[in-house]
């Protein structure tokens, strides 16, 4: 029974290993919860965020902004600048930010300017990157257009943080998120060497407990640990 269970953990840490993570994979990284400091507007409708979770749930709005009376977007109108500060579950090693975005003219719903800044404890920020967005009706999108809208990315990022705060500057009337993404890594994901030792370890171990027990026992084995 001592060798089945040490089977059982050594094949499960060798499975555990090589689903970690490898160096160089860059991964969508969740924040845990985020708030802003300006309250959303009204025009049409208000761009309220209900349960101030819409910018992480996945759910996106049109480029049509009107679609579904503007609900899936969370909006600021003449707000001069937005910062919505991100937590997440530890220090996490961040390599680009995109955010969902919108506009339908330079005089109403338009696309944002982006800084992006990190925090040990949210009081003192250091810039990090920033994507300027030069006010261009090519980038007009009609009301109620059924396309997907596009992502403003702010890339070439290496950093490592606990706190992430997105600043949206606004570049005339309206300016509307729906959705903010983070890719990176989980700082630690890439396996340590001596993570790699005791994984290589395991198959050997696994190994020499299958050609003792013979086939027949190691087969129940195998079940047991799957
Ligand atoms: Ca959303
Ligand atoms: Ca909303």
């Amino acid at each position: 029974m001592i060798r089945k269970s040490a089977l059982a953990a050594a094949l499960t840490g060798a499975v555990l290993a090589l689903s970690a993570p490898g160096a160089g994979h860059a991964a969508t990284v969740n924040p845990v919860s985020y708030s802003f400091d300006q309250p959303t507007g009204c025009g049409t409708w208000c761009y309220t965020d209900t349960g101030g979770v819409e910018l992480t749930d996945g759910v996106l709005g049109y480029a049509g902004w009107a679609v579904n009376e503007g609900l899936p977007w969370v909006g600021w109108r003449n707000t001069a600048q937005v910062n919505i500060d991100f937590t997440f579950t530890g220090p996490q090693t961040f390599s680009s930010v995109s955010i969902g975005s919108t506009q339908d003219n330079p005089a109403d719903v338009v696309l944002p300017n982006i800084s992006i800044f990190s925090s040990t404890d949210l009081i003192n920020w250091t810039f990090q990157g920033a994507l300027n967005t030069p006010v261009s009706s090519t980038n007009n999108n009609d009301a109620y257009s059924l396309a997907p809208h596009t992502f403003l990315t702010v890339s070439n990022l290496n950093f490592t943080s606990p706190y992430v705060r997105v600043q949206l500057n606004s570049n005339c009337c309206f300016m509307f998120a729906d959705e903010v993404r983070f890719d990176g890594s989980a700082s630690g994901a890439v396996p340590e060497p001596s993570a790699w030792a005791m994984m290589i370890l395991g198959f050997f171990g696994a190994g020499a407990l299958i050609r003792r027990q013979g086939p027949g026992r190691a087969r129940r084995v195998e079940t047991l640990a799957v």
